[in-house]
Formats: structure tokens, C-alpha cells, sequence
């Protein structure tokens, strides 16, 4: 390979980096000459073919997209491209990127605060030319002999289907693992994909016009000045099965469609649409996200019919005092049921999000989530989280106005580290497991050592260890 630019997508999962795809997609479509390197696992990344890779080849820019637990590691990288290559301009890229645009910039030439697209050609450009890159849109750099940072508003890209969509371009794609630096082929695509492999991941839309303190919405609906209805942009039905149907002929073996879209159940008649369309182009069984409130009857029913084969709806907690007072999320018991119902109505596989490790909930409120927990109609998974405090969400801002400080670290740690001895981790595993009489025994007699006894023996017969 010799190109102008090279991304690089790092830590698990990377060849499911929607943002990144998407700026290739984007660099390519306007002419530059462009790699997108993943390196899925930092314990198999290889000094020596790395170093190779970038002697060969004299690349201009170097992008790097992280995530917050990528912190260390990006920086590990980056390093190593300066020694390598020190007339290369490394400019960092992502959520943390966006959330964290001070320290980033301790180790990168310019960061991109917020989506990137534009952001990008538009740097390339001007760094081609000589001419200033402090006035792009987006960008974080220091300047001047006093390193005095500039940090310009971001730029939203008002029409997501003005871009291209993203696409596998097994011809220019590289990944660094334990077999070395080699071509990303369909059989990559497979090696690295979670559920057996076969299934496509993307986005119809982005943002949420909710602000839940402890997701990244909550920053990123403020940084965008706080126009929630400006904020969520959508394809057109044509465009998102554009990009399925390329992939669907590009990746062979794909069994699955997993739309990660923060929030899929929207516009009435873009579902129609989707529905009638989908069934008739694709006709794959498909995976979508999405909240109790948006869940109605007449939508699951066309989605059932069009393939919808699983739903992740977020739960988080059964209490109400929780919703309102830490999580800002609107909440009704009643509410949660029904949407179950609905689900479980159209025999659909059911994944239910809970933080259960959360700081400041009470016994009380642990108690009401599971009594929730014990309410919803089975079966369902459920998906516990412990709490992670991300940088710059309200809910960090919550922490530090109590000057408390979060248990999981959201550098080195993830939202699976659970302390899992506890009572109600183990039993809220055991709930969709067991028999429903079984766990409100245990539920209501929890100071019985032989009850407690009966739930570790369960918990270790029962539940596989967290991933
Ligand atoms: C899809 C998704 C995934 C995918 C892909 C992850 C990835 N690396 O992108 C999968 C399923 C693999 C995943 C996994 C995880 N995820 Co995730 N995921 C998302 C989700 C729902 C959408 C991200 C997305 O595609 N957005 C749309 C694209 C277009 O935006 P983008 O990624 O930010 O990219 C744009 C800009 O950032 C910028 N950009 C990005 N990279 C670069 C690079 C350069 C050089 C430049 C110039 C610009 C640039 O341009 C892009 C295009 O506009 C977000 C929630 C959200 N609303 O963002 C959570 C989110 C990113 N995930 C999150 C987490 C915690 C995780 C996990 C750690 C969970 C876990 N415990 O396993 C893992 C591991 C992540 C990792 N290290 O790779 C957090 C991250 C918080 C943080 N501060 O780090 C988020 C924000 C959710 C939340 N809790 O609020 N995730
Ligand atoms: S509804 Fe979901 S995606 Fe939207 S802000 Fe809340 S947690 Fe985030």
C-alpha cells in the first residue's frame, strides 16, 4: 500500500467502527488515496510489522479513532509513528476524541471534535496545500510558541444521505494480529464479528433526542448546542437498504442485519416504508434498539412481519425515584410491561439493559428492579451493566458535585466488571433462568443462609461467566 492517508480503527471490535467506515468511504469518494488499518486486539499488535508498514509507505496524515478505553493504547500507537515517521501529521479521532479534546491533544497534531467527515477532507486539503488548518470547523490544535490551544465548535453533518455509505473494501483494508500485517478478507470479516460471525452492523440514523445522564447524548446533545430535533438525522429507507445490499453482495455469509441506531421506532411511515421494502430486497431476520416508550403494537407487527428477530430495549432500573432523580429517563412501570407484552407477544428475542451496580440507588430501589425483573413476561435476556461514569455525560457531572468517585474506571475498565458476589447481581442473573416461584423465595427470604446458599449454587450452575 502507498497511500496519502492512513485510519486506523483499534481495540475489539474495530472493523465495527461505523464512524470510521464512514470516513473512508468519504476520503475515497473524494479522491484520496486511502487504508483503513484495524488492530482488534493490542496484545497480538506487532511492533516490528508496523513499523514496516509505515517505512514503506510515506503516509501524510495518520487518523486514529478511539473510544475511551482506547486511551492508552492510542497512545502506545502513536509513539511509534512519531519514531517511525515524524514528518506525519497524527490527528485523533472519536468519542474520546470529542469528549476529550485537552488531553488528547497532548499526544496528537489536531484532534476532531465531533463527526468528521467534512472535518477530514477538509484538513487533508489544507495540509496539501500549506495553507492554515486553525479555522476548520472541528478541529482541537495547539499553536503558536505558547502552544495555545484552539478548539473550533464541531460541525454536524446536516443530510446523512449527502455521504457515502460505508463499505469493506477488501482491497485496501489491512489488519495487524497475530498472523502479522495482512489484506482484511471476508474471512476476517468473520473471525472478528461477534454472534458466530454473520452478522452486518450500521446505522440508519444518529443521535437521540434524549439526554439520559449516562450516555454520551447527554454531552453530545449539549455540545451540539442542544437542538435535539436538528441533532437526529435519519437516511432515506433507500439509501440504508443501499448500503445492506452492497454489503450483502460483498461479504459473503452475512445471516443478519444489526441495526445499532440509538433509536430506531421513529417516524410512523419511515417504518412502513422500511417494512414493505426490506422484506422484499433483504429478507434477513435483523436486530434493532429501542425504549418501552416507542414500542407500539402496530410497529412491532410490520417489523415482526418485514424479519425483526430481536429487540435490546433499555430498562435500567424499576425504580422510579431512579429514573427521575439520577438518570433523567422518563419511567413508568406500566409502561415497561406493556412493551414487553408486545414483544413477547410476537415471539420476539427479547435483550433487557439494567444497570444494577448503580451508586446511588438505595436497597429500596434495587428491590423494585427486581420485582420488575420478576414481572416481565419470559423469556428474555437480561443484560446487566455495572455503572461506568464516561467522561463529560451529566452523570459524571453528578460524581464530582458529590465529590464521589466512580468504582469503574472508564480508561482500563468496562461496564462487565461487577463485584459479583453481590445479592442482587446474582439474583437479577438468575431471574430469567429460573423458575419464577423459585426466585421470589429467594427474593423474599434472603436473610436465610440456606436460601442464600441455594442462589450461589444456582449463580454457579446457572450463569456463564461475564464476557
Ligand atoms: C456502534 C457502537 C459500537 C460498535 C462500534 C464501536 C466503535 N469503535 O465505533 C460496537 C458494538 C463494536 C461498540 C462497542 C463498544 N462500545 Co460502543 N457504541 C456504539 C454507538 C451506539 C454508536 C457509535 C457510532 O457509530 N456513532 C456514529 C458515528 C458516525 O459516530 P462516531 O463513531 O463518533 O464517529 C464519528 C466521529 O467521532 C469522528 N471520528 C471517529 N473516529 C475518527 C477518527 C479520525 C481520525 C477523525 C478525524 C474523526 C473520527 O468522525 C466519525 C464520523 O462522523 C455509540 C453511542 C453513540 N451514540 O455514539 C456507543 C459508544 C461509542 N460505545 C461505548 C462503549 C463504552 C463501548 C464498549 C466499551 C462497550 C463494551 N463494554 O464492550 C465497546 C468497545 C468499544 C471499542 N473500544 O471499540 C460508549 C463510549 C463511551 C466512551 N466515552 O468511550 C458509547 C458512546 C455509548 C455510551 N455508553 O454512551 N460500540
Ligand atoms: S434513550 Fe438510549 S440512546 Fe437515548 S439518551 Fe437515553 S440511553 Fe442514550
Amino acid at each position: 500500500m502507498k497511500n496519502e492517508l492512513l485510519l486506523i480503527s483499534i481495540a475489539t471490535d474495530s472493523h465495527r467502527n461505523i464512524g470510521c467506515l464512514s470516513l473512508y468511504a468519504t476520503a475515497v469518494e473524494a479522491g484520496i488515496s486511502t487504508n483503513l488499518l484495524f488492530i482488534p486486539r493490542e496484545a497480538e499488535y506487532s511492533e516490528e510489522e508496523f513499523s514496516a508498514l509505515l517505512k514503506e509507505n510515506d503516509f501524510r496524515v495518520i487518523g486514529i479513532s478511539l473510544t475511551t478505553r482506547d486511551f492508552y493504547f492510542a497512545q502506545t500507537i502513536t509513539s511509534h509513528i512519531r519514531k517511525c515517521l515524524p514528518q506525519a501529521h497524527i490527528v485523533w479521532g472519536g468519542i474520546h476524541a470529542t469528549c476529550k479534546p485537552e488531553e488528547c491533544l497532548d499526544y496528537a497534531d489536531s484532534i476532531c471534535i465531533g463527526e468528521g467527515e467534512a472535518f477530514l477532507i477538509q484538513l487533508i486539503t489544507a495540509l496539501k496545500d500549506g495553507v492554515d488548518i486553525t479555522d476548520i470547523p472541528g478541529i482541537g490544535v495547539k499553536v503558536g510558541d505558547k502552544n495555545e490551544l484552539v478548539m473550533n465548535p464541531p460541525r454536524l453533518i446536516a443530510d446523512l444521505n449527502a455521504l457515502p455509505f460505508p463499505w469493506f473494501d477488501f482491497e485496501h483494508f489491512y489488519v495487524l494480529d497475530a498472523c502479522g500485517l495482512h489484506l482484511f478478507g471476508p474471512k476476517d470479516y468473520v473471525k472478528y464479528a461477534r454472534h458466530n460471525g454473520d452478522g452486518y452492523v450500521l446505522l440508519t440514523s444518529r443521535s437521540c433526542p434524549h439526554r439520559c445522564t449516562y450516555c454520551i447524548n447527554s454531552f453530545l446533545n449539549r455540545l451540539y448546542d442542544d437542538n435535539s430535533s436538528r441533532l437526529y438525522r435519519r437516511l432515506t429507507v433507500d439509501n440504508a437498504l443501499k448500503e445492506i445490499t452492497h454489503a450483502l453482495s460483498t461479504i459473503p455469509g452475512i445471516g443478519f442485519i444489526n441495526f445499532m441506531d440509538d433509536h430506531f421506532l421513529t417516524d410512523n411511515k419511515w417504518i412502513e416504508e422500511f417494512c414493505e421494502k426490506y422484506k422484499k430486497l433483504i429478507n434477513l431476520p435483523f436486530i434493532i434498539r429501542a425504549t418501552p416508550s416507542t414500542i407500539k403494537d402496530k410497529q412491532i407487527s410490520l417489523l415482526k412481519d418485514a424479519g425483526l428477530h430481536t429487540v435490546q430495549m433499555g430498562i435500567q432500573s424499576g425504580s422510579e425515584h431512579t429514573h427521575k432523580t439520577i438518570f433523567r429517563r422518563s419511567f413508568k412501570e406500566e409502561s415497561v410491561l406493556r412493551a414487553a407484552k408486545v414483544l413477547n407477544h410476537y415471539d420476539l428475542e427479547c435483550l433487557y439493559d439494567f444497570i444494577i451496580d448503580n451508586d446511588f440507588e438505595t436497597d429500596e430501589d434495587r428491590d423494585k428492579t427486581i420485582e420488575l425483573m420478576l414481572r416481565l413476561p419470559k423469556p428474555y435476556v437480561a443484560n446487566l451493566f455495572a455503572m461506568t461514569v464516561f467522561p463529560k455525560t451529566d452523570l459524571e457531572a453528578m460524581y464530582k458535585k458529590r465529590k464521589m468517585t466512580p468504582r469503574i474506571d472508564p480508561y482500563s475498565s468496562n461496564y462487565f466488571d461487577f463485584n459479583n458476589d453481590n445479592f442482587y447481581y446474582r439474583l437479577a442473573s438468575l431471574i430469567p433462568l429460573i423458575d419464577e416461584e423459585e426466585a421470589r423465595h429467594i427474593f423474599q427470604n434472603r436473610d436465610d443462609q440456606q436460601v442464600l446458599s441455594r442462589l450461589n449454587e444456582l449463580f454457579l450452575e446457572k450463569v456463564p461467566p461475564t464476557p
